[in-house]
């Protein structure tokens, strides 16, 4: 059984991770590959249990490092429930955010260690890496101005613009540390646009496969 394809979706708040996701799946499923669509935190039973308690804007204060160690613990269950039981099927799998996240939010926005994030990296995920990871960019106003149009913010988006230009500032350096990996996808863009560029950085990967 040839193992299938890990590809993540990244970037920061109302950027269109959610919104792309279908396209991407229907995509998939347009040239016959089969594919597990999910999400971080959460993707399990218990993921979800803790990606309610990181998003929830009324619980006591987290610390930083809780925080770190909760996103952790869901990608560990996450990781051996669903991501690599779908990998090893050969079924390809597309995660709406994953350890990029973590580089940005908890190295970015709340300027934790990056050897100590590294170092759970290895621990949780052996050599797991994604295969291809789109990172949609935009200015955070335009984000956030997206987000909005939602309704009520969780615990992260009511943080401050500066904790976002961090948080933006840590992906594009993730993308520039990982050029082969990390393909920027200019999110401020109407969404056919935003689509084409998608494809266009799909196609390798999928024509691989075909
Ligand atoms: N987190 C997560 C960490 O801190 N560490 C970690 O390791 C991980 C994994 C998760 C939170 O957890 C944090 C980060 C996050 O704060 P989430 O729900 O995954 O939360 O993340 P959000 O960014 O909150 O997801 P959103 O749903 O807000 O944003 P999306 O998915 O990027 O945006 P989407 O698709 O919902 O679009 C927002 C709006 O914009 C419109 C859409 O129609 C929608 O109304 N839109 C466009 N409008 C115009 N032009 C375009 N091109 C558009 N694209 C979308």
């Amino acid at each position: 059984m040839i193992r299938g394809k890990f590809i993540t979706l990244e970037g920061g708040e109302g950027v269109g991770k959610t919104t792309n996701l279908t396209f991407i799946k229907d995509y998939l499923a347009h040239h016959n590959i089969p594919v597990v669509v999910t999400r971080e935190p959460g993707g399990t039973a218990l993921a979800e249990k803790i990606r309610l308690l990181l998003l929830d804007p009324h619980s006591e204060t987290i610390s930083e490092q809780a925080e770190l160690l909760l996103v952790f613990a869901a990608r560990s269950q996450h990781i051996k429930h669903v991501i690599e039981p779908a990998l090893s099927q050969g079924k390809w799998v597309l995660c709406d955010r994953f350890t990029d996240a973590t580089y940005a939010y908890q190295g970015g926005g709340r300027n934790m260690r990056i050897s100590t994030i590294e170092h759970l990296e290895n621990l949780v995920q052996g050599s797991l890496r994604p295969d291809l990871t789109l990172l949609l960019d935009a200015p955070v106003e335009v984000g956030m101005r997206r987000a909005k149009k939602r309704g009520a913010f969780d615990r992260f988006e009511a943080e401050t613009i500066s904790f976002f230009e961090h948080v933006r500032r840590a992906y594009l350096l993730q993308a520039e540390l990982n050029p082969q990996r990390i393909k920027l996808i200019r999110a401020n863009q109407p969404l056919t646009d935003v689509q084409r560029e998608i494809i266009d950085a799909m196609r390798f990967l999928v024509r691989n496969q075909c």
